[in-house]
């Protein structure tokens, strides 16, 4: 019996078990029986990568075209991943629930239907990656082009095959909690509270959060979808820590206009925006020890974001042990 070597990296150990999982759904056609141990035979793929590299190569191909989808596509897989709830284990990105309705018109995935038909393409050349994969492998990629971390992605998410299995609206955090003045004690207590909620529901500490919502360097807030309007950073299609620096070092006040109550920059200009929420990551005692952490260490936030993220990312979908390793 020969025994199949497992002498790898622990990065190349995650690409061979995407390989092989996502192989042994696609084209289990091209593989060569092994067996491992005793009297265990699985299918291993011959060629390496179907690739996930390939499907990568063709997301970064579509960014070069259109560098603005990268924020969108984070933000796709995290609102499909952040309706986990610890407590009943249900949601998260196994599933990809999110193509159908309800939970496409759930009031927080407004736009995100247009981020899921920008992956069509990828998804009608590689028909073998579940949508659910395509997300969050799409997110990683997106990540890694802006300059972010390389992200090792482990592939098995199924497909729910109807709307029956969406999770119910409102596991997603809101911009603002509590009284309506974003400025007031009772606001920003609330605000903290609410993040906190959310982010404790997934099975995560203030310091994660605070990592999580550094995304916010990336990309802008559409008055077509959330109703808020303005990027977060100068550079919204490059991975930085830059939202923490200009959340300590700007000056934030309240935007007069007619639109939901959201923050403006005063000392250098009154391009950039922050929600309420964003304004509790330096509000917050705890979150703001978090914030300053991470605007004097890019090397510690972009760490702790890859690894973060990864969980997030990973919620509901379970570490099946050593049989992921040959997408069992
Ligand atoms: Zn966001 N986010 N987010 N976020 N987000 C928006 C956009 C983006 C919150 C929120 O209300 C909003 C996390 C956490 C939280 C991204 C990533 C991540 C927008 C604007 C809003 C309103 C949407 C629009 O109009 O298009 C709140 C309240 C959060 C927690 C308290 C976490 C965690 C993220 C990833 C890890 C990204 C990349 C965007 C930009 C999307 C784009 O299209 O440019």
């Amino acid at each position: 019996m020969k025994m199949l070597r497992l002498n790898v990296t622990p990065l190349a150990r995650q690409m061979h078990s995407t390989t092989t999982s996502v192989r042994s759904r696609s084209i289990l056609a091209a593989g060569v029986v092994a067996s491992i141990g005793v009297g265990t035979t699985v299918v291993v793929a011959k060629e390496s990568a179907l690739d996930i590299e390939a499907v990568k190569k063709e997301v970064a191909t579509m960014l070069e075209d259109n560098e603005d989808m990268g924020p969108t596509l984070v933000r796709l897989a995290w609102h499909s991943s952040g309706t986990y709830d610890k407590a009943t284990k249900t949601g998260g990105s196994n599933g990809g629930t999110m193509r159908f309705d309800p939970e496409i018109n759930h009031g927080a995935n407004a736009g995100l239907a247009a981020a899921q038909d920008w992956l069509e393409p990828v998804k009608a050349k590689f028909p073998g990656i579940t949508y659910a994969d395509l997300w969050i492998l799409g997110s990683y990629t997106a990540i890694e082009y802006m300059g972010g971390p390389a992200i090792p992605f482990r592939a098995g998410r199924t497909d729910a095959p109807s709307g029956d299995h969406c999770p119910p609206e409102g596991r997603l955090p809101d911009g603002q909690a509590g009284p309506d003045d974003p400025e007031c004690a009772e606001s920003i207590d609330a605000t903290s509270a609410h993040v906190r909620k959310v982010f404790n529901a997934y099975g995560f500490n203030d310091k994660q959060m605070v990592c999580l919502i550094g995304a916010h360097a990336l990309g802008r807030c559409h008055t077509t979808s959330s109703g808020y309007d303005g990027p977060w950073t100068r550079a919204p299609t490059t991975f930085s820590n830059e939202y923490y620096r200009l959340l300590l070092e700007d000056t934030w006040t309240v935007r007069g206009w007619a639109g939901p109550k959201q923050y403006e920059n005063s000392k250098t200009g009154s391009d950039l925006m922050m929600l309420p929420a964003d304004m509790v990551l330096v509000r917050d005692p705890e979150f703001a020890k978090a914030t300053k952490h991470y605007a004097a260490d890019y090397a510690a936030f972009e760490k702790d974001f890859a690894k973060d993220f990864k969980t997030l990312t990973e919620l509901g979908f379970p570490s099946r042990g050593w049989k992921a390793w040959f997408g069992l």
